[in-house]
């Protein structure tokens, strides 16, 4: 009866909102589905400063699949809306979800895939996401924002936490249930396209869609209709918030909800340019002002100026700042039909959106909608606007036919008229300022928006440094100037949850037997680049800041692309889930990163000219070194007695890229650990490639990229193979909590712990997390390593091996034993498995090289607590055993 009654009240609500918009002066509810980019975040901070009794900002959504990876975007939000106080607003990201064959929307799709790749899995494949950068100036940059979000933004509670985030689709749905709304989209279209697709009768409640994407009437400034900058060889014609799901835009326009769309036609007659910034920089009274200047700061640095001021436009806070604007006009009336506004000037357009290329009717291999289906999904005409070639990659050659100009038009909002045309109210241009006479600033909106951040009403509470009354910076280092120190090794890491227990391990093995000299980080695995931060923080949490990191390369070998190296294909990286179990958690660290202390060490943009900057950045120092140059840098050192052994856990991208930039680098090499491989007994001994159905015999590591792996093979190092069959011993997560439960811990054993716990339960519960158990015997190259061969009984063979890569997706990284033209590799055949759950355990419950700082919430403490005394808390505590003295700079 209660239910009954309060959705009888919420319908009436809803019923009265609809029709009566003029009711009381209720504030106009917004949703924003974002792509996390600088410019959303200046959208965002923009509406969360305007007054709330006006515009209420109800939910963040947030679209993954191209500018942004889900673990890293949500946390972002999170700590945005901490620093404004704004805890309360619902964030949705990601979700399990399917569409099936036949068309059927499952609820909860993640929107990590456009519409057209999604299939039954949060893997697929990188059609239209592959034309943005992984790294600088792509998502590395937006995942951190430049490296400023965690110098910058407070941290509070709420995060990422495996099956407890709220999804995309739930939160919209709920926003929309509870009543007339507005949504503002900043990035693809894909989660509101799923959710009007599968909730028809929920469409009357989204009062008006207001749009920044699409570019309708050409040319913009760089001679190009779109901005595709990575790409414009095969389409010319596209803007990446509609290129990331043409299909879905399409269904959003097409959706009969009234649309304002803000272009580039418009965004490009108000770039940040000189006088915008200069002003900017002496106008930071708040700490979002100065969030975002400081952010547009290093843009501005690591490109060059005259690129900045030019054409780094105010693209969804232009929009934002126009749709506002739009809905004060109509008032409670809701009665501004040409978009009256002080911004931009609006003019009525009737477009369409091009999702696959004429021809129509021709089911050439490119179009999933149509090929290998009976009926065509979601009932699509064949010979209809949605049949024809659809754009599958960079060079894709149907799409170059003319010399220097590509020809396809996916993803172009193209004027048109005639049946599938959609009449759409579109920003021409940004008006000029004509009120402000006084300001120097020659749009309305510079002005105001200048005006709005720097308010002292809604302003933010605190940044990183101010929300901690004690908050400093350290650097902790080890004392081993009198140490023997042991065998040195570098480990190149994929950041999978396993390699982070590798690394706990590697860091408590005595320095005596293994200097750690460096870490590697190979983003071509299971974790994106920006997670380097997560590796950061734990060597700060083990007193290890002194051990660099290098960040290895972004894409597999003859990935990519010829003309624009910064992206390419995913032909393997396609096997790792977007979703739970994947990206997701890998970034996150299965939701349990933000428990480790924050490092003063980051992934930063800043750099130098002497780097290849266009001009020093405001702290060149601590520009993030490459894989190459930390490699450069060690082997300056190295003798024959010191010559350096490598572990590798991930994918052999970077050992590749060193060994074949340092000719070198072989003689510098005692021998290499390589974890991963599978060699195949019987037609019953499977691979580890779950996603991938028809490659049954490859292991991830070797798959992931088959011609690095080769390249390493066929290199003359002394190989040592710790394969699949080896690493399936440990795979007793009750074996290994229990040996870790022992009465005497330490911070980062009771860390692993929790890691392992979360795994396991994750394990048992749901279908996403069934390979992870495939991560616990990611450690056993370390053990081997590292640790008392009378424990682990070590068993080897000589095999004759050779891998595959050949560009088949259903045969690449197979290991084939080969005796005429394989090459001699030691095999680890077997390991005890109880010696290893034993010896980790030993090793991260021992008193010794324990951490320095336990966790975060360590840290905070001693960030509210004055350090006078810290100090004498910490002197009674520490153990006299600890052979690791710290060191300490302030910085
Ligand atoms: C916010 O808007 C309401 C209603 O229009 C008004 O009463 C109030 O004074 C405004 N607050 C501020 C700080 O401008
Ligand atoms: C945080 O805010 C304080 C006070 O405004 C400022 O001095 C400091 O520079 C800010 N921190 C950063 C990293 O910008
Ligand atoms: C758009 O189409 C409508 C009919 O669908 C037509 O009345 C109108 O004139 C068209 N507008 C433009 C700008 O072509
Ligand atoms: C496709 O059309 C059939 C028959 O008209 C209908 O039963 C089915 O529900 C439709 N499927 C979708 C996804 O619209
Ligand atoms: C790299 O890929 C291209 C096709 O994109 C192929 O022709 C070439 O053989 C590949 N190279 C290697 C070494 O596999
Ligand atoms: C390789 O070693 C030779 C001889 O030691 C040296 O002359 C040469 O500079 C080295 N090359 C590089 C790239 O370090
Ligand atoms: C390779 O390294 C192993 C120890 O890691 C050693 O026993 C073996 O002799 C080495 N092989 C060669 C050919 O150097
Ligand atoms: C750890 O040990 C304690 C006491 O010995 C026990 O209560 C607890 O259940 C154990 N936890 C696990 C995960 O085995
Ligand atoms: C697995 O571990 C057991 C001991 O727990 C050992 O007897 C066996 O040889 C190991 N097998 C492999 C393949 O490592
Ligand atoms: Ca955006
Ligand atoms: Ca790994």
């Amino acid at each position: 009866m209660f239910w009954f009654l309060l959705v009888l009240v919420i319908t009436i609500l809803g019923l009265l909102g609809h029709n009566f918009p003029c009711v009381g002066s209720s504030p106009h509810r917004i949703l924003v589905d974002t792509d996390v980019d600088t410019d959303d975040i200046i959208a965002l901070l923009y509406l969360l400063k305007l007054n709330k009794s006006e515009f209420d900002l109800v939910g963040i959504t947030l679209s993954a699949n191209a500018w942004t990876n889900a673990g890293h975007g949500v946390n972002q939000v999170y700590d945005l809306l901490h620093m404004m106080g704004r805890d309360d607003i619902a964030v949705g990201v990601g979700g399990e979800g399917v569409i099936l064959d036949d068309g059927t929307i499952l609820p909860d799709v993640g929107g990590y895939l456009p519409i057209i790749d999604q299939g039954m899995a949060t893997a697929g494949g990188c059609r239209y996401r592959q034309t943005i950068p992984k790294g600088r100036k792509g998502l590395l940059d937006m995942d951190s924002n430049y490296g400023f979000r965690k110098h910058f933004l407070p941290q509070g509670n709420r995060r990422y936490t495996p099956l407890q985030q709220s999804t995309a689709q739930k939160v919209i749905a709920n926003k929309v249930l509870e009543g007339p709304i507005s949504i503002f989209l900043m990035g693809s279209h894909t989660n509101l396209a799923l959710f009007v697709m599968s909730n028809p009768h929920l469409k009357h409640n989204i009062q008006h869609i207001y749009i920044m994407g699409g570019s309708v009437r050409c040319p913009n400034p760089t001679g190009f209709c779109g901005n595709l900058f990575t790409d414009f060889t095969s389409n010319p014609y596209a803007e990446f918030n509609i290129f990331a799901d043409p299909f879905a835009a399409y269904q959003v326009f097409h959706s009969g909800i009234p649309i304002t769309l803000v272009p580039l036609d418009a965004t490009n007659t108000i770039p940040t340019n000189k006088k915008f910034f200069e002003t900017f920089e002496k106008n930071q009274r708040t700490f979002e002002a100065q969030y975002i200047f400081k952010s547009l700061e290093i843009i501005r640095d690591t490109w060059s100026p005259e690129v900045f001021y030019s054409s780094y436009c105010m693209w969804d806070s232009f929009m934002a700042g126009v749709a506002v604007s739009i809905m004060k006009n109509a008032g409670n009336n809701n009665n501004n039909n040409n978009g009256e506004n002080v911004f931009a000037e609006m003019e009525y357009m009737n477009i369409t959106i091009v999702t696959s290329n004429e021809p129509y009717g021709l089911t050439d291999a490119s179009n999933p909608f149509f090929d290998k289906q009976i009926t065509p999904k979601f009932n699509l005409t064949l010979g209809g606007v949605h049949s024809g070639h659809v754009q599958s990659g960079l060079n894709d050659p149907i799409c170059m036919q003319r010399r220097d100009k590509g020809n396809c038009k996916d993803g172009y909002t193209k004027e048109t008229t005639g049946p599938d045309s959609v009449q759409v109210l579109v920003a021409t241009r940004a008006k000029l300022n004509k009120k402000n006479y006084k300001s120097e600033l020659d749009r309305e909106f510079y002005v105001d928006i200048l005006d709005v951040l720097n308010r002292p009403e809604e302003a933010g509470r605190f940044n990183l440094s101010t929300q901690f009354p004690y908050y400093r910076e350290e650097r902790f280092t080890p004392d081993l100037s009198t140490t023997q120190l042991g065998k040195p090794v570098i480990f190149d890491m994929d950041m999978s949850a396993g390699d982070f227990l590798t690394l706990f391990y590697l860091l408590k093995v005595p320095v005596e037997i293994i200097d750690l000299k460096a870490i590697i980080v190979s983003p071509t695995g299971w974790a994106n680049a920006a997670t380097i931060d997560v590796v950061y923080d734990l060597l700060h949490m083990m007193g290890r800041d002194d051990i660099p990191v290098g960040l290895g390369y972004l894409l597999a070998l003859n990935q990519s692309d010829p003309t624009s190296p910064s992206v390419g294909d995913c032909l393997y990286a396609k096997a790792i889930p977007q979703g739970c179990g994947g990206f997701l958690d890998s970034d996150t660290l299965y939701g349990l990163a933000r428990d480790l202390p924050r490092s003063a060490r980051r992934y930063i943009a800043e750099t130098s000219v002497a780097h290849g900057a266009p001009r020093n950045t405001d702290s060149p120092e601590l520009r993030q070194p490459l894989a190459l140059e930390v490699w450069k840098y060690l082997t300056k050192s190295v003798n024959e007695e010191s010559k350096i052994t490598v572990l590798t856990n991930g994918p052999l991208t970077s050992l590749a890229k060193i060994i074949s930039s340092d000719k070198n680098s072989t003689s510098l090499i005692k021998g290499v650990y390589i974890v991963g491989g599978h060699i195949n007994i019987n037609k019953s001994d499977k691979g580890n490639i779950f996603t991938v159905t028809s490659n049954a015999y490859a292991e991830f590591n070797m798959f992931l990229d088959p011609l690095a792996a080769k390249a390493v093979l066929e290199s003359g190092l002394n190989i040592t193979l710790i394969p699949l069959a080896t690493q399936r011993n440990l795979t007793s997560f009750h074996m290994m909590l229990n040996s870790l439960n022992s009465t005497v811990q330490t911070p980062e054993s009771q860390f692993v712990h929790r890691l392992l716990d979360r795994l396991h339960a994750l394990h048992q519960d749901h279908m996403s997390y069934k390979h992870v158990g495939m991560f616990l015997g990611e450690i056993v190259g370390a053990l081997f390593l590292g640790g008392d061969h009378a424990v682990l009984k070590p068993k080897l063979r000589d095999e004759q091996v050779k891998v595959i890569a050949e560009g088949s997706e259903s045969k690449d990284g197979q290991i084939l034993i080969d005796k005429l033209h394989g090459r001699r590799v030691q095999i680890l055949e077997s390991i005890d498995s109880r010696g290893c759950y034993e010896s980790f355990a030993s090793k991260l419950n021992d008193k010794r090289q324990s951490a320095v700082i336990g966790s975060f919430e360590e840290q905070r403490k001693k960030w509210i607590t004055s350090p006078s005394r810290t100090l004498r808390r910490k002197k009674r505590t520490t153990p006299p055993s600890r052979t690791l003295r710290r060191k300490k700079w302030i910085t």
